[in-house]
């Protein structure tokens, strides 16, 4: 069960977030202040508590507060982005950790470890860490060491072609994993129950696990139907506007 989530306002300057998909447009700032608080009210309505930090305008892609540390029950780990542009997102997120965990349960990635909590799938009690073009070898090492002193088993996996790991999948508990086609027999995760999204609703594979119900992005009724077919309740969020920047459901919030 999750108790608490925390989320930052998307800044004005969003519109400069980084993005690998210009040809969606440039998102519009109303819509997306629009968007997210429809968004703080889907985890609202699955009973966790929201803390919503301030926008921040000088980091455009800040509402993607995801990336920037790790929760877990007992301990947080902040990380290191490998966007350079991102870098100093971290230190906004340790301040408001601070308010949930005591300083030794606060861990940290180093420089020059990278790793952005997109990378990171908490799949049960197991974990996995996409290496990608956002976080390197020494970031995961680094992660994998400090779940080591948690207990935690942990393990990294290459990631190719796609942002982050999580941009490919979502775990949505009870063993399952919902997948894009280039992971539903990627060796790692096949002791999971794969489900496949629809290729042209790849978007839709990041989607949140939430006390039993799914939030999902809308406009992807094939991903839709999958879930609700698993037995799950589903809250459709509309994240258009954090798409045109590479953003899903998962990267606007920390869940712990
Ligand atoms: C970035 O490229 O860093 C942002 N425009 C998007 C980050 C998305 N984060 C995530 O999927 N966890």
């Amino acid at each position: 069960m999750f108790r608490n989530a925390v989320v930052r306002r998307p800044a004005r300057s969003l519109v400069s977030g980084i993005t690998s998909s210009p040809h969606l447009g440039v998102p519009d700032y109303e819509t997306a202040l629009r968007q997210h608080d429809a968004y703080i009210r889907a985890l609202e309505a699955c009973g966790v508590a929201v803390t919503v930090l301030e926008a921040l305008e000088e980091y455009p892609d800040s509402c993607f507060v995801e990336d920037t540390a790790v929760c877990f029950g007992n301990g947080a780990v902040l990380t290191s982005p490998g966007a350079p542009s991102r870098r100093g997102e971290v230190e906004a997120t340790e301040a408001a950790l601070r308010d949930f965990y005591p300083p030794e349960a606060i861990r940290r990635i180093e420089a020059p470890g990278t790793l952005e909590g997109g990378d990171v799938l908490v799949a049960g009690g197991e974990v996995f860490v996409g290496l990608s073009d956002r976080t390197n070898q020494a970031g995961a090492v680094r992660f994998l060491d400090i779940l080591r002193d948690w207990g935690i088993p942990g393990q990294a996996v290459p990631v190719v072609g796609i942002l982050h790991l999580k941009t490919g999948m979502s775990y949505l508990e009870d063993g399952r994993l919902l997948v894009t086609e280039e992971f539903e027999e990627y060796p790692p995760f096949r002791s999971f129950d794969r489900i496949r999204v629809p290729e042209r609703e790849a978007y839709a594979a990041n989607c949140v696990w939430m006390n039993g119900t799914v939030l999902v992005p809308a406009g992807y009724p094939g991903v839709r139907a999958a879930v609700e077919g698993l037995g799950y309740r589903v809250l459709e969020v509309d994240t258009s506007e954090f798409r045109k920047i590479d953003g899903g459901l998962t990267c606007l919030s920390l869940r712990f």
